[in-house]
């Protein structure tokens, strides 16, 4: 049944694991604050039209492909395991956190080195759905041995005899002598939107969020760059700055010769990029970081 409409947004985020401070923060980072009261899975925020339910990460899928919450964070392996292809929910933007890879991996010392070689065998995971659909893409037979969590002690448990879980660094495999075999798909942390209409109001402010934390995301990458610069190296300096395209230039008072340039660069500013900005004839070069860009 569809909620009582009150013109008021609802996000779901996970209550608690590895997305539930990220995703607060990034709320916070475009405005929106939260009143957290002890043992409550839902709250109110005061400076923008929305309510938070905090949930398992399993269940946002769901709650918002059935329109129970318009709004979800959560990470795309989740969605691909709880929603299969069927594009029940509108994929909004990726968040840029919470990145890992479902990946299948295998004792280092099973002699197993390709995909073929797991044929007949028992494969341990959390993600039955989306390891059974990889491998059926693959006509490859194998047994799919559902597990909730610590996959990785599996095939040491004599329970499979190769693992499918989520990989991001790569040191729980490693330290239970384990080796990836191949990836199955890259996930990261993705807003996520119901396909059921929302009224005006409620579109009207999906509108901000969306605004506000294109704004927020953009803001992360992005620098504020300045530096002085004789006038005759300007085209060098633009081409060692990637996306520099129209960089503010000011004569410098007393000097013909010298300009101040100011721009916004897209990417973050490596040192290395400093020292040739240096070598050009760049002096006094500042990089600081921006908080919002709205355009
Ligand atoms: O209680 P709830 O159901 O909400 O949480 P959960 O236990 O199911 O999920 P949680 O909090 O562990 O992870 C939430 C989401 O974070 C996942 O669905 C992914 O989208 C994302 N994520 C990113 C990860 C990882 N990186 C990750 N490394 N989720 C889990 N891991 C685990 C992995 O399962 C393995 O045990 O970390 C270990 C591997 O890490 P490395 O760095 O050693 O390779
Ligand atoms: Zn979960």
């Amino acid at each position: 049944m569809r909620r009582q409409d009150d013109g008021r947004l609802r996000i779901a985020i996970q209550k608690s694991g590895r997305l539930s401070e990220r995703s607060k923060d990034l709320l916070a980072r475009c405005g929106i604050n939260f009143e957290w009261r002890p043992g409550r899975l839902d709250a109110r925020s005061m400076d923008f039209p929305m309510d938070i339910l905090l949930v398992r990460d399993d269940d946002i899928p769901r709650y918002v492909a059935d329109g129970v919450c318009d709004l979800g964070i959560v990470g795309e392996n989740v969605i691909a395991e709880r929603l299969g292809e069927d594009s029940v929910v509108r994929l909004v933007r990726k968040l840029d956190f919470g990145k890992c890879r479902l990946a299948l991996a295998v004792p280092k010392e099973s002699g197993l080195n390709q995909l073929q070689d797991l044929e007949g065998l028992r494969i341990a995971t959390s993600y039955p759905y989306a390891t059974a659909r990889f491998f059926s893409q693959r006509d490859i037979k194998t047994e799919i041995v559902e597990i909730s969590g610590s996959v990785e002690i599996a095939p040491a448990m004599g329970v499979a005899d190769a693992i499918c879980d989520l990989v991001s660094t790569g040191s729980t495999l490693a330290s239970h002598g384990l080796k990836e075999l191949a990836p199955i798909f890259e996930s990261e942390a993705v807003l996520i939107a119901t396909q059921l209409p929302l009224n005006e109001e409620r579109d009207h402010h999906f509108r901000r969020l969306d605004s506000r934390l294109s704004g927020v995301l953009r803001a992360e990458k992005a620098k504020y760059i300045m530096m002085n610069a004789p006038r005759s190296a300007l085209e060098r300096i633009r081409t060692l700055i990637p996306g520099l395209e129209e960089p503010t230039v000011v004569p410098l008072c007393g000097d013909g010769q010298r300009v101040a340039i100011h721009a916004v660069a897209p990417e973050p500013i490596f040192w290395e990029t400093m020292e040739l900005l240096k070598e050009a004839g760049a002096s006094s070069i500042l990089v600081v970081p921006i908080e919002k860009v709205i355009e």
